[in-house]
Order: structure tokens, then C-alpha cells, then sequence
């Protein structure tokens, strides 16, 4: 794909709703937190290997990360030192893909997934006293852990849960009966009849470096009380869960993927069940979309990426955009470029 010769136009003409937050490198999949008073972005930093596109998404082959800060929606946007580098992290071979991040005991905890040197995903942690690193990594993946995209939400409690999988690169499929499968599918395991793959969730150990219990299905009902299908590719998740609560209610939010919207679906509690209540991010430019979503000082903030400055799939940028609900919880629906 060529880059963009005119990057204030999408190749669909239009223009965009918002701009890049850093543009001297690629960003990817926000995680944004408010620590210290200021907002914290925890993104993939993107780098182009020369690895060809495909669809296990081998052409996403970040090797570190590196913490985004600013003190207010709209101001200077800070990139901090590389804050963990692949090469820290023994069980870790490549592809450090969607990280998050927490606070909790004092301390600050970043969780990342990469694949190990079997080729498995895993998640891993990392702790430091300072949002924005350096981190130092555990030795070990956290037990239990497997797939993608961790997402930690710190409950109003001080119980933390991890959000977390994705389908197709992701390897979620290949966890269908609780072990391994070396030789698996590499798509949904085509069940387009039957209940979808769900994201998992676990709760964290007080430490936050281990699940307390066995991940469970983070499960999506539709409108009538059932699960989303397999089938249906406009509702069921995919990768990029995000879990925020307004109002006591928990919204659990994710990525379609290969319908490229970002979700919506909410419960009375972090396990869920969660029921799907519409789209909130159309199409981005870019096959991927990921996100977080955050309340600073009364309003809320959409998190997400796009590929405006690159054209590239595997070069992305993060952008920001207010977040406005309905009187009835439901989040209103963002279209990512204007006219
Ligand atoms: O950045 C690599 C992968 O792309 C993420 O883990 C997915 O959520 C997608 O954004």
C-alpha cells in the first residue's frame, strides 16, 4: 500500500477528525490512564520490519515500548525514555504487541503480551515506581496467561480484573479447550452457528503479577439474552478489550476486527455477562482498530488509531477524540473522519 501523498485527505476523500498525537514515531493500541494527575498513554510503538502482511499479523514485530504523557487534552505530548525493551524480558521473543497498565500497592505495573520462544503468546508484567518506566520485567509470563491484548481495570474495591485475547494472530482459538493446540486453527474455528469465542477475564492476585483463579469467558449477550454468535461479525469480540465503569455500570469495549468497529456491550459486574449495546467508532483507516476509553477532570475520552500518516497497516498513530453518551448509558457513535 503506498503511503498517503496527501495526509490532511483519507484515501475515501474525506478528512480527519482528529490528528496524530506523536508523529516522530508510530503508535498503536492506547491504553490511557490518569496517574499523578495526568494522562498516561500506554501504546504498541510500530516499526516497520520488512515483514510482508498477513493475516496472523506477523508484520506487527514491535520490539519495545515507550510511555506518551500530557497534562491536558489537546496540550504537548510528552514520549518518554523506552520504557521496556524486548531484550529485558527472558521469556519474550518478539512481537510485543498491545500493552496496559495499572497502580496499585504504590507501585505502577505494565502488562504487555508477546510470544514466547515456542511462538506462544503470552502476557507478561513489568513494575516500576514511575508511570513511565522503566519497567522491569518478570522472568516468567504470568501463569495462566496466554493470547493478547491485556486490558487491567482497578475496581472501586481495589480488585483488579485482566481483560484480555484476541482471534487469529492473536491465538485465543487455539486455547478452545483450556490447553494449547500446536496445530489449531488460525481463524475463528468457524462456528458461525454456535456461541463466539470470548475475551477472558481474570481477577489479580494482590501483588497484580498473577491470576487468582483460571481465566473465564468475558461473555457478550445480544439484545434477546443470547450469545453473540460466531457468525455474526458485527457484534462478537475479536481482540482489543477495554473496561471502564460510569454510573455502576462495567463497559466492556473491543474491537471487531475483521469488521473493524470498536463495540460496546455492558453488565452489572466485571465478570459480566455483558450485553452488546452498539458500534461507538466506525471504520478507521487501517485494518486494525483498538482503543481505551477515560474520564479526565469530568469528560470522557476516546483513545484509538489510525494509519493517516503512514498508509501502512503495521504504522499506526494514536489519536484522541471526546467521548459523549447517551441519557441512556449507551455510547454515541464516532465517526472517525468529517467531511
Ligand atoms: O498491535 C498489534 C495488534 O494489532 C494488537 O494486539 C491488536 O489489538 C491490533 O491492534
Amino acid at each position: 500500500m503506498a503511503a498517503n501523498s496527501n495526509l490532511e485527505r483519507a484515501p475515501n476523500g474525506r478528512g480527519y477528525l482528529s490528528r496524530p498525537l506523536v508523529k516522530h514515531i508510530y503508535t498503536a493500541d492506547p491504553s490511557a490512564h490518569v496517574f499523578e494527575g495526568k494522562i498516561y498513554i500506554y501504546p504498541s510503538h510500530d516499526i516497520d520490519a520488512g515483514i510482508p502482511d498477513d493475516d496472523l499479523g506477523s508484520q506487527y514485530a514491535m520490539r519495545d515500548y515507550i510511555v506518551l504523557s500530557m497534562e491536558e487534552p489537546g496540550g504537548p505530548v510528552s514520549a518518554h525514555p523506552v520504557a521496556l525493551k524486548i531484550e529485558d524480558v527472558p521469556w519474550a521473543e518478539k512481537q510485543m504487541w498491545a500493552p496496559d497498565a495499572a497502580h496499585k500497592n504504590g507501585m505502577y505495573y505494565l502488562y504487555f503480551p508477546a510470544r514466547d520462544h515456542q511462538g506462544v503468546f503470552r502476557i507478561g508484567v513489568a513494575t516500576s515506581s514511575s508511570p513511565a518506566g522503566p519497567f522491569v520485567a518478570e522472568r516468567e509470563p504470568i501463569n495462566g496467561s496466554f493470547s493478547i491484548d491485556p486490558a487491567v481495570f482497578v475496581d472501586d474495591d481495589g480488585e483488579a480484573y485482566m481483560y484480555f485475547g484476541g482471534i487469529w494472530g492473536g491465538q485465543l482459538q487455539r486455547w478452545a479447550t483450556g490447553e494449547f493446540d500446536p496445530c489449531g486453527s488460525d481463524s475463528d474455528l468457524s462456528q458461525d452457528d454456535k456461541p463466539a469465542l470470548c475475551a477472558k477475564v481474570a481477577s489479580l492476585t494482590a501483588d497484580m503479577k498473577g491470576f487468582a483463579h483460571a481465566a473465564r469467558d468475558a461473555v457478550i449477550l445480544d439484545g434477546a439474552g443470547r450469545p453473540v454468535l460466531g457468525g455474526d461479525h458485527d457484534k462478537r469480540f475479536f481482540e482489543a478489550s477495554w473496561m471502564f465503569k460510569r454510573g455502576g455500570r462495567y463497559y466492556f469495549t473491543y474491537s471487531t476486527g475483521d469488521t473493524h468497529y470498536l463495540a460496546c456491550a455492558i453488565g452489572d459486574n466485571p465478570y459480566g455477562p455483558f450485553t452488546f449495546r452498539g458500534h461507538f467508532l466506525e471504520p478507521v483507516q487501517g485494518w486494525t482498530t483498538h482503543h481505551s476509553v477515560v474520564e479526565f477532570k469530568g469528560r470522557w475520552w476516546l483513545f484509538y488509531h489510525d494509519v493517516q500518516l503512514s498508509g501502512k497497516n503495521h504504522l499506526r498513530s494514536v489519536k484522541m477524540t471526546e467521548l459523549r453518551f447517551n441519557s441512556d448509558g449507551t455510547i454515541q457513535t464516532i465517526d472517525p473522519f468529517t467531511d
